[in-house]
């Protein structure tokens, strides 16, 4: 678009450094284009082989036998150093080829990168190898959309976020059409290999591809992608194969960093409570980095909350003779106490402000929200399955839906259970607030998974939390903590006594720095009660100034602030840690292609130690993956994986929780991580998460 014309515009364009500063190439642009990554020792030689580690088993799945058979007896396979390479080694390592690269799914930092190494290592391999990158995801190989990536678009992207240059995409190849299609286009094209950049379903996605076109010698590697970090591998000896996902660390670190100014902000202004959620559609890998990365003052776990256990329940159940079951398991209503506790036990400090750091898949490890997405699913899957029109769209409207759901109740033949949605169901739905329900019933994405980034899951906990805040301070519970030497001030100025004054108005007058006001003080009413029985005024005289200024500020205000972490940090650029890894895992893909692969997910043991330390290997996909509900059916998936509650970084994070609470006078504890810097010497070298559990694995002497 050209800006000439406007008289003004033209001569100031025509200034010295005017052109530079409003280009989009911006300093970071040049710094990270030209960057770098360092490579894994292997890749310092111009071959390699693969080498096959027996040593690593898996227990395979029994469906997975079934439907994988060309690629269920994969290895685990290293890269190594073709030490003598023959006339045959050379010319099979350096054939012209053609290769397909396709993102599926979320973006996530350092994919880029990817495809640059897997390119660099190609066409060094051989300049003739032509790389093809399929267009906005899976449905470029289903629809034959892709273009040929050069030296220009490649160095363009280089160290860059998101999926940009050849964009993504979530459509799963699930159906017979879609994959008679999709081999239509690999195999009109004549590719050699297909690369698929991609999450726990489009990996599962690679390894059917793989299946599919085995006896077409079109070989298909998986990629483990995803900011929520839920790929990671081990064998069946717990041997850790693959320790983390890339992207993780930069979207980590972006919402760290975010979360950390809001927690500078809120400890500057004590006015604000901010409810950060962030992304990670079930495990909760992100927040306990960001927890790590922030000390923010109170981090949700959801694999923790799942294994929560109500004691008070227990004991009471425990004396009246009974078990209660409810006790296991965390509720809504259990888990807004917790949150409470929190605000709570802070405001005596007089903390009224502080971070709270929620994952998006919260709701999957509440009992009772969780039996609704499973239900819901089946019965959505179920509709799609049986009428010509998919459920959301005979259904458009909440009112719709509630209404359908109503006669799957009352249409019910009589003494049967003919469906899973019973009165019950019906009767707690309801009682949900409209905009959960509507999240609830949120259009499943083409995997079948609900759809947590569109449910308000912070809103719904804000709004228990701020019901049952309100039930604390009518009880008088809830209360801000004044500082005994404010009081002090305060009193004397007025020319009161604080030694008379103090022990009628606190409950701990004199044994603590912080005072707090007694539990029947809860209105200007009952506390003029309080000052009548102490003798210290009629029924007809006026509260003392200071005392009512003091008694006002003790009343806690609970303001909060609500922020979404997801995309910003799924488009971060990487950092130093994820572009050299996914630099690293783009060359290890080459490796693979070249040496005849397929059905392998390219992966770098050792993630978690040192860079000296990496090990790029092939691990095969289709030993890995187990049946999983999808679309209210069980199917075959790549593994996910939770956080383990028994890991060292998690028992540190709950081993600092009081710590980072700081419900104690005097300053916080947060942690400043600073922005995503491609810098090794100001950015960790690795996530935390890893780096604890390495620790925490190791022998020591
Ligand atoms: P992937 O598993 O495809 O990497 O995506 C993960 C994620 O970023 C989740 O954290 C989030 O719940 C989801 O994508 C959001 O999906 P969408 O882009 O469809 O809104």
């Amino acid at each position: 678009m050209s800006l000439k014309g406007n008289n003004f515009i033209d001569t100031l364009l025509e200034k010295p450094g005017v052109q530079d500063v409003m280009s989009a190439n911006s300093n970071e642009l040049k710094f990270r284009t030209a960057f770098i990554p360092p490579v894994c020792k292997v890749f310092q030689n111009d071959r390699t082989l693969l080498k096959t580690k027996n040593k690593y088993r898996f227990e395979v799945d029994p469906e997975a036998k079934q439907q994988l058979p060309s690629i269920i007896n994969n290895k685990v396979q290293s890269i190594v150093v073709c030490e003598k390479a023959d006339a045959q080694v050379i010319s099979n390592l350096g054939k012209a080829l053609k290769i397909g690269i396709v993102f599926s799914g979320g973006p996530a930092p350092g994919g880029h990168n990817v495809i640059a190494g897997l390119y660099d290592a190609a066409k060094k391999a051989n300049p003739k190898t032509r790389i093809y990158g399929f267009l906005v995801g899976p449905d470029g190989i289903i629809e034959g959309e892709y273009t040929e990536l050069n030296d220009d678009l490649v160095d363009q992207y280089r160290n860059l976020g998101g999926f940009t240059m050849i964009k993504t995409g979530r459509t799963k190849i699930d159906t017979q059409k879609k994959m008679t299609l999709s081999k239509e286009t690999l195999l009109s094209m004549g590719l050699d290999a297909l690369v698929v950049i991609g999450g726990d379903d489009s990996n599962t996605n690679a390894a059917f591809l793989a299946q599919e076109l085995y006896k077409s010698n079109v070989q298909v590697i998986g990629v483990p992608k995803t900011i929520d970090g839920d790929i990671q591998v081990r064998d069946a000896d717990g041997h850790v194969l693959c320790a983390m996902s890339f992207g993780f660390h930069s979207a980590a670190r972006a919402f760290a960093n975010s979360i950390s100014n809001l927690s500078t902000d809120s400890s500057s202004d004590i006015k604000y409570w901010h409810v950060c959620k962030v992304m990670g559609r079930v495990a909760s890998h992100l927040a306990l980095e960001v927890a790590l990365q922030t000390h923010a003052n109170l981090t949700l776990i959801g694999e923790d909350l799942a294994d929560y256990v109500d004691k008070t329940r227990l004991s009471r159940a425990r004396k009246a003779n009974t078990i209660d079951y409810t006790a296991y398991g965390i509720t809504l209503r259990h888990l807004s106490r917790v949150i409470c506790d929190a605000i709570v036990r802070r405001a005596a400090v007089g903390k009224n402000y502080g971070t709270v750091v929620i994952p998006e898949g919260i709701l999957e490890f509440i009992n009772e929200i969780e039996v609704f997405i499973i239900k819901l699913n089946t019965i959505i899957a179920d509709y799609n399955e049986t009428h010509d029109k998919d459920f959301h769209g005979r259904f458009p409207l909440l009112d719709d839906k509630l209404d359908y759901l109503h006669r799957l109740v009352r249409d019910a033949p009589y003494g049967m259970s003919p469906n899973i949605w019973h009165a019950r169901d019906d009767d707690l739905f309801n009682d949900l607030p409209d905009f959960f329900q509507e999240g609830l019933l949120t259009e499943r994405d083409s995997h079948g998974n609900f759809q947590f980034s569109q449910v308000p899951t912070e809103g719904v906990i804000l709004n228990l939390v701020k019901d049952y805040l309100k039930i604390l301070q009518e009880q008088g519970k809830y209360k801000t903590g004044i500082q005994d030497k404010y009081f002090d001030k305060v009193m004397k100025q007025a020319g009161l006594d604080p030694d008379v004054y103090g022990p009628v108005l606190f409950k701990n007058y004199g044994n603590d720095e912080y005072l707090l006001v007694k539990k029947n003080i809860i209105s200007l009413r009952t506390l003029k009660t309080a000052l009548i029985r102490a003798g210290f005024m009629s029924r007809a005289g006026v509260i003392p100034e200071a005392v009512e200024k003091i008694f006002k500020a003790s009343v806690p205000k609970f303001k909060t602030q609500s922020h979404f972490y997801g995309y910003d940090g799924r488009g971060t650029d990487p950092t130093f840690f994820d572009c050299t890894y996914t630099y690293n895992l783009g060359l290890t893909v080459f490796s693979l292609i070249a040496n005849g692969a397929t059905g392998q997910m390219a992966a770098i043991r050792n993630l978690e130690y040192g860079f000296d330390q990496w090990e790029p290997v092939g691990l095969p996909i289709a030993p890995l993956m187990r049946l999983e509900e999808r679309k209210g059916k069980l199917a075959l998936v790549l593994e996910k994986s939770l956080v383990d509650i028994s890991s060292p970084s998690f028992k540190l994070v709950e081993a600092y929780r009081e710590k980072w609470l700081a419900a104690f006078p005097g300053e916080d504890q947060y942690r400043r991580p600073g922005p995503v810097n491609l810098d090794k010497n100001v950015e960790e070298d690795r996530p935390i998460t890893l780096m604890l559990n390495a620790i925490g694995a190791a022998k020591s002497d």
